[in-house]
């Protein structure tokens, strides 16, 4: 929620699940005042993206200023549960951030297990495919294709800046993954579609929830897909009994010496 100084500030993180409601926030700067200049990426001053917890749901939005540095948007959680909310903006000056909060949605719910692994992801009569390897600690580049009826879609259109805008969040804390499209409309060399092009920087091993927004026939759509970076490690070596002195850990944790 915080980062170089900057703080997700939501007026109430307590929502009626099913209920629309106009859900307010501000971004506190480092002089402690709410921000008010932002720079414009990908068409829009911020984005603003909500995800049940257990990676279920995607919403991707864009809350309008409302005077002294207050954003709003109308939201609907769904479902009684936790959410985590990302504000994703670059303030003028300054590089690109994105911050967190938790929302809760009272009442009782059922948790739900990650998705399986899917390369292909089907909605509202479109089929998108998913090509490319995450690889953890590395840029990944992925493709996806969509195609209708059988097929390739190759009048995608511009959503954002690109043909597609792609989120990837890690399963476990919603880590929230940076990528960025490969080439925009009107380049003389990016097609729209049947594919487009992603470069994901993938910070570690784990599972990842991948949601595709695009844009054909005057819809935005949502394609949902999970992925996974490099092997897992087994349950049996993580919690086979060592001695105390030799830590088994030393697969799961080797990441952090890139
Ligand atoms: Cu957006």
């Amino acid at each position: 929620m915080s980062q170089n100084g900057y703080t997700l500030t939501p007026e109430t993180t307590t929502i009626t699940p099913g209920e629309p409601t106009d859900f307010r926030f501000t971004v506190i700067g480092p002089d402690g005042r709410p921000v008010t200049g932002y720079q414009t990426l990908h068409g829009k001053k911020l984005h603003f993206i909500v995800v049940s917890r257990d990676l279920g749901g995607f919403q991707h939005l864009h809350p309008e200023p409302v005077g002294e540095g207050v954003w709003s948007v109308k939201l609907t959680l769904p479902e009684a549960g936790a959410y985590r909310a990302f504000a994703d903006f670059a303030p003028e000056g300054g590089t690109g951030l994105t911050l967190g909060a938790d929302l809760h949605a009272g009442g009782a719910y059922e948790p739900r297990a990650l998705p399986a692994l899917s390369r292909t992801s089907t909605v509202d009569g479109y089929t998108v495919e998913l090509d490319g390897a995450l690889t953890p600690g590395a840029s990944s580049k992925l493709t996806l294709k969509v195609s209708k009826d059988g097929r390739p879609v190759t009048d995608l259109q511009p959503y954002l800046g690109a043909y597609g805008h792609l989120v990837a969040l890690r399963a476990g804390d919603l880590a929230y993954l940076h990528v960025h499209p490969d080439g925009e409309p009107g380049d003389g060399r990016t097609q729209p579609g049947p594919e487009i092009t992603f470069y994901a920087e993938v910070p570690s091993r784990g599972d990842y929830r991948l949601f595709l927004d695009f844009q054909h026939e005057g819809d935005v759509r949502t394609a949902a897909f999970t992925a996974r970076a490099g092997e897992l490690p087994t349950p049996a070596t993580a919690s086979s009994p060592t001695p105390a002195a030799t830590p088994s850990a030393s697969d799961s944790h080797g990441d952090h010496n890139h």
